[in-house]
């Protein structure tokens, strides 16, 4: 397993890759261009400046995420021919970098959903939260306004403003879309892709649906062990894998993470670890990566990931708001950190153990 830090890049995260090279154990960051919008093609040039100013700071580039998919192939709609090509068009380009990483999402209109980006703690921290109730008795226009009120200076990943403003229109190209379609508008897109994945050696890594159930009425398909296994056999191929957040997928307390995690052995590509807290159903307040601290127990899902002999990045994933920092909600400095001291310390005593 290789230690890494998500990082958005310079004039978006108040994090710096120097701050990172200062964090024990972290070995590279997985970025993303920033400012591109789903469709688009990459310019080689800014992904070389991407990688440059990353190993600048005595980093590397261990991997893209994400590169967002368009709402046209995930809907099926009659442009995504274009913007297949588009896609399969920036895999050459970050291949030809030398990238071998992507981590994409196939949720419909939207990424990962919360009421509350900054929900006070009774240690004096905010938190990301979920509560079912608040999302379920909101429409769309709300909860938006919701997320614009807390999340300061920082642009949310998945919340593009451009893309947010459509986002009538958006929930409109899903009509008729139901799981069994949206799956099989994936396969149709990793079918496309996955020649150019084999020859660059890029492995693509779906990240699971956040929280894991549906919300606003749209289809979810990333959500359990079952839709990941059905997943990893739309196509056969060693590039096509799993991102295993454990956030995410441990939102619903039915997920048994080590088990998911064993059953997964050779299709898991990218690995995001944090922990949650249930609160009860479908409500979890983000929580410290340690495992008394929220629900999941992490030298559990740590030991499952060394068991299958997993050796790609690893990353924590959101933490809290602690000691005053501000930055975008989930991806400060100093809690992100503590995780990755904390899953190192696990790490290595699980590498250690005579089990
Ligand atoms: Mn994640």
């Amino acid at each position: 397993m290789k230690m890494t830090f998500r990082w958005f890049g310079d004039g978006f995260d108040a994090v710096t890759p120097e701050q990172i090279r200062q964090v024990p154990a972290v070995k590279g960051v997985i970025s993303t261009l920033y400012d591109t919008m789903p469709g688009e093609v990459w310019e080689t040039s800014a992904i070389k400046a991407l990688k440059a100013r990353v190993e600048g700071a005595g980093l590397e580039l261990s991997g893209i995420e994400s590169v967002n998919i368009h709402d046209d192939i995930k809907a099926g709609g009659n442009s995504r021919e274009l913007y297949i090509s588009n896609y399969i068009k920036t895999l050459e380009r970050l291949g030809e970098c030398g990238i071998d990483l992507v981590c994409y999402n196939f949720m419909p209109v939207f990424d990962w959903t919360r009421s509350d980006l900054a929900k006070p703690r009774p240690d004096g921290a905010t938190v990301l939260s979920y509560d079912g109730d608040i999302i379920e008795n909101m429409d769309f226009e709300d909860m938006l306004k919701s997320l614009e009120s807390k999340r300061g200076e920082f642009v949310l990943p998945g919340w593009e403003p451009e893309r947010m403003a459509r986002n009538k229109e958006l929930f409109g190209i899903y009509k008729g879309v139901d799981e069994d379609k949206l799956r099989e508008n994936l396969g149709y897109f990793l079918k496309a892709i996955m020649p150019t994945c084999e020859k660059y050696n890029i492995k693509m890594a779906i990240h699971p649906d956040d929280p894991a159930w549906s919300v606003f009425g749209l289809p979810r398909i990333v959500k359990n062990k079952d839709d990941l296994h059905k997943i990893a056999g739309l196509v056969d191929s060693p590039c096509n894998g799993i991102t295993l957040c454990t956030g995410s997928l441990g939102s619903n307390p039915d997920n048994d993470l080590p088990d998911i995690i064993r059953s997964l052995k050779g299709k898991i590509h990218f690995a995001h670890v944090r922990n949650i807290k249930h609160l009860g159903y479908r409500k979890f307040d983000e929580s410290a990566h340690l495992s008394e601290d929220g629900s999941l127990d992490m030298y559990e899902i740590i030991k499952a990931f060394h068991d299958i002999g997993f050796n790609g990045p690893l990353r924590p994933d959101h933490g809290r708001m602690v000691w005053g920092e501000v930055a975008m909600p989930g991806y400060g400095l100093y809690d992100r950190a503590m995780g990755v001291c904390y899953l190192s310390g696990i790490l290595e005593a699980v590498r250690k153990g005579k089990v």
